[in-house]
């Protein structure tokens, strides 16, 4: 009699497909060996395997796989890291960064993880006309779907959202350029605006912002501009209640106030980056803020 343990998995109109320990040892060598997840994926499509089921298999193999080797392997395997945006600022140069004639107040610096908060990075006007220009186009925030590297509405972030293009209007452009210098990172690296509003109850849950490369849709979305390595959050109002930006890893809480931002920096997609972070739940009011991420490249 067989050892394996079996998880039987019954897919949409097909007869149930079983995942034995012989496929998921094939799942690890094949990720092992260094072959791309939608290579894997094509491979076992072929040979008959229903997609969904396919897609649980190896991220399931592949998390278990994470965990038995425990963090002292995983950091030896982890790979260097990249060059991450980084504004010019230590304490001997004063609070304020000059940008342009706008001045930035330097609110609070931490080493690791790499965050710094800002002060009357907007101005309130500034603020209040991206709330205008957001209002009428905002739908319920969808999150990346990891299978497909598409996007789904999650339960973890009940807040509207919309994006708005690179550049859209001179407003925009005006910013995106600000935060270009302040974190001294291409224009063209910066993904659109995503503006995001927050009712009471509304909350983002614990999350990277990173692609975690364990998943198979990450490839796909890595395909304009790579990675992303840093993100600014602006705070476009002050909420009545809740609604902090949080770091779990390392207990730091980031008050929204309209006009200030929080910086972060992530040189790995991966957890020891300490880059955790959530919206906590807005208790009272509303909550708006708007969101730049950073690619390693142009992102186009
Ligand atoms: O609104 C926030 O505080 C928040 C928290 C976590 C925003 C994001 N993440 C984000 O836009 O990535
Ligand atoms: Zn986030």
């Amino acid at each position: 009699m067989s050892s394996d343990t079996a998880t039987t998995t019954q897919a949409t109109a097909r007869p149930a497909q079983a995942v034995t320990d012989e496929l998921r040892r094939w799942i690890i060598e094949q990720a092992e060996a260094g072959c791309r997840p939608e290579d894997v994926l094509n491979a076992m499509k072929t040979a008959g395997w229903d997609e969904e089921v396919a897609l649980d298999a190896m991220e399931e193999t592949l998390r278990a796989r994470l965990d038995e080797l425990g963090p002292r392997k995983a950091r030896v395997a982890l790979p260097p890291g990249v060059p991450v945006p980084n504004p010019d600022h230590d304490d001997s140069k004063g609070p304020v960064i000059d940008i342009d004639g706008h001045p930035v107040r330097v609110l609070m610096t931490m080493a690791e993880p790499r965050v710094m908060v800002f002060g009357n990075l907007l101005t309130e006007a500034e603020c209040d006309a991206m709330v205008a220009l957001a209002s009428p186009r905002l739908a319920r925030s969808e999150t990346v779907d990891n299978a497909t590297g598409g996007s789904e509405v999650n339960a973890a972030r009940t807040s509207d959202g919309m994006f708005f293009e690179r550049g859209e209007t001179p407003l925009i452009d005006k910013i995106e350029r600000r935060l270009a210098a302040l974190v001294r990172w291409p224009l063209v690296n910066g993904e659109g605006l995503q503006i995001l509003r927050y009712r009471p109850g509304a909350e983002y849950k614990p999350h990277h912002d990173y692609f975690d490369p364990v998943h198979p849709g990450t490839p796909r979305i890595l395909e304009r501009g790579g990675q992303r390595v840093g993100t600014i959050v602006m705070y476009l109002n002050t909420p009545e209640g809740g609604g902090a930006t949080t770091f779990p890893d390392v207990g730091l809480t980031v008050a929204p106030v309209k006009g200030n931002a929080v910086f972060f920096s992530y040189d790995k997609a991966h957890a020891s980056t300490k880059t955790l972070h959530g919206g906590a739940p807005v208790t009272a009011g509303e909550k708006w803020v708007a969101t730049k991420w950073m690619r390693e490249g142009e992102f186009k």
